[in-house]
């Protein structure tokens, strides 16, 4: 106990001429060291020069943390019930006894909640603190939980249905939640597989103009009846097909717009509420793989200068693979085959039965390993990729409780094979729930930082298209029009997870002047 705690603090402060510290913001100063390649052809072959460059960032963090509302699209869903539950019990306190322990409610799984970041050394020993202790930010007991089901069920009923939690927490948790009932969703049956079409019970009715006004409206009454300074939505509901995109129908900004006003059906659901956000300059997280952000909706984005962030929560199987591709060919080992089966008996089991949401899914699990193949042209010839399958196979009786098989088989010395086998079980809702907490808190906190760089004379936000957020989605590269990155223009696309991690921790500790984790510990060479 002593052992842990003498390394590992509260929180800190830094000491920098760097950093300041106002009544309502940080600003720090930051060289961004970097390189830039240039190369000339000579007598036919190309000459590469790596020239190391110093850019000089400024950042600014309000430090005003806001009274923050989360609307959910799907709140009524296992991720929704179960995330709102586990606030609860960990605002609350609450204990339950299990058949092993007593069991305190906790963040586990959470970055910002439950991981720590190292901040040096002292007298020898590593000294860590909370990742959140980073920068200021929402306190998950202090968000109010709001948002649409196209089920009415109210959130404790939803919590029984899904069967996710101890039933003696549940017990401890029904008077909370009985009273919370998701407003009417947009429900249309094309999108989703047909399956769902018995707990539609709660749907807004009218045109998709019609349907917009609706959400647009619910975000203001939520806001205002809730006393809420910002709000963040986040899609947790169904799995949604692809959305055709078509020139004149969603490609621009103009066409969407249009489309709209023609009710035109290739506007899917999930793409109005993203739509409803943006005009309200609130901050919309796509959870599921499907193509909301057609290249319309992307423009409007962009222009609004509105946070959008996805795609599909990296919960479990493409955490593994976006660590274990990273490794073997960070290892120079050269995968040749990866296969990943899925089972699982829960609602979103159900809706991926459906062949066309299902692909959606498959699109958004298979691109992960990419950025790593093309990585290392030692292992791989240009255009050459592993095999990669992905099934997923809807079986009611284990629920929640997700099986995910993978084999990776990969080729390493003289010609010899490397078979791993992982097996993993585990109730998928307590792995997507920390995570949408995560993506909510950051993509508020992100709202709050602005930057500049050198030569730039004002500061602006981060991009709209939140790549900071991209450690915790699988990121597809397939957006609209066919496979182009889902990333601001030019910018690289990143699924290793350290990477991710390591550029989400890293901006932040360029937001209060620290140098980025660089792993060296020279003082000990
Ligand atoms: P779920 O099926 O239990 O919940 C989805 C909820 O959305 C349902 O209550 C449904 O009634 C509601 N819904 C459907 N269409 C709606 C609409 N247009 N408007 C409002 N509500 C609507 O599914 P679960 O397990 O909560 O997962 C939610 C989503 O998160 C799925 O798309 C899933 O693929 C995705 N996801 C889940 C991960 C996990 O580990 N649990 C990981 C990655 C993605
Ligand atoms: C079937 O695969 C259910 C899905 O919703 C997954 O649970 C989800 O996409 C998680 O994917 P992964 O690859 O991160 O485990």
């Amino acid at each position: 106990r002593f052992f842990v705690s003498k390394m590992f603090i509260e929180s800190f402060k830094v000491d920098s001429p760097n950093v300041k510290y106002s009544e309502s913001e940080i600003h720090s100063v930051y060289n961004y060291e970097t390189t830039e390649l240039v190369h000339e052809n000579k007598n036919g072959t190309y000459q590469w020069t790596v020239k190391p460059k110093s850019v000089k960032y400024e950042f600014k963090t309000e430090t005003h943390v806001p009274k923050l509302g989360v609307m959910l699209v799907g709140w009524g869903g296992n991720n929704g019930s179960t995330l709102t539950a586990g606030v609860i019990a960990n605002r609350e306190g609450i204990s339950w006894a299990t058949k092993d322990k007593v069991q305190q409610a906790n963040y586990f799984g959470s970055l910002t909640q439950a991981s720590t970041i190292r901040v040096g050394s002292f007298n020898g020993e590593e000294i860590y603190a909370p990742f959140k202790s980073l920068l200021p930010m929402v306190n998950p007991d202090d968000i109010v939980f709001g948002g649409w089901d196209i089920s009415d069920m109210n959130l404790a009923d939803s919590m029984a249905r899904a069967k996710v939690l101890d039933i003696d927490l549940q017990k401890q948790l029904r008077p909370y939640m009985e009273s919370m009932v998701p407003l009417p969703g947009i429900y249309d049956p094309d999108f989703i597989a047909a399956n769902q079409g018995s707990r539609a019970n709660n749907v807004i009715k009218g045109t998709k103009s019609e349907q917009l006004q609706q959400i647009v409206k619910d975000i203001r009454e939520f806001k205002a009846a809730n006393k809420v300074d910002k709000i963040v939505v986040l899609w947790t509901a169904n799995t949604e097909r692809y959305s055709n995109v078509i020139c004149g129908l969603n490609d621009s900004e103009e066409s969407l717009f249009t489309s709209l006003e023609k009710n035109e059906a290739e506007i899917s659901p999930s793409t109005l509420y993203a739509i409803a956000c943006i005009l309200e300059n609130v901050p919309f997280i796509n959870g599921s793989p499907q193509n909301t952000f057609v290249p319309g909706l992307i423009d409007f984005a962009i222009r609004k200068n509105s946070l959008i962030g996805g795609d599909d929560f990296k919960s479990g199987q493409t955490k593994m693979k976006s660590v274990l591709v990273d490794f073997l060919v960070g290892a120079g080992i050269k995968p040749t085959s990866i296969v990943s089966y899925n089972h699982l008996g829960n609602n979103d089991g159900m809706n991926l039965s459906a062949p066309q949401t299902f692909r959606s899914k498959e699109i958004s699990k298979s691109n992960v390993v990419d950025d790593m193949v093309a990585s290392n042209a030692i292992l791989y010839e240009p255009g050459e990729h592993p095999d990669h399958v992905v099934v997923i196979k809807y079986v009611p009786y284990v629920g929640d409780s997700k099986r995910a098989m993978d084999e990776y088989t990969s080729e390493i010395f003289m010609g010899g094979k490397s078979t791993i086998v992982l097996h993993n079980t585990c109730e998928d809702s307590l792995l997507a729930a920390p995570i949408i907490l995560d993506l909510v808190l950051l993509a508020e906190l992100s709202s709050r930082i602005q930057l500049k760089a050198e030569g730039e004379g004002k500061f602006h936000s981060f991009h709209p298209v939140a790549t900071i957020l991209s450690y915790l989605t699988k990121a597809p590269l397939v957006s609209s029009s066919g496979k182009v990155p889902f990333v601001p223009p030019g910018t690289p696309v990143v699924n290793a997870l350290s990477k991710q991690r390591a550029m989400l921790e890293n901006i932040l500790r360029a937001c209060v002047g620290l140098a980025p984790e660089n792993n060296m510990i020279l003082e000990y060479k």
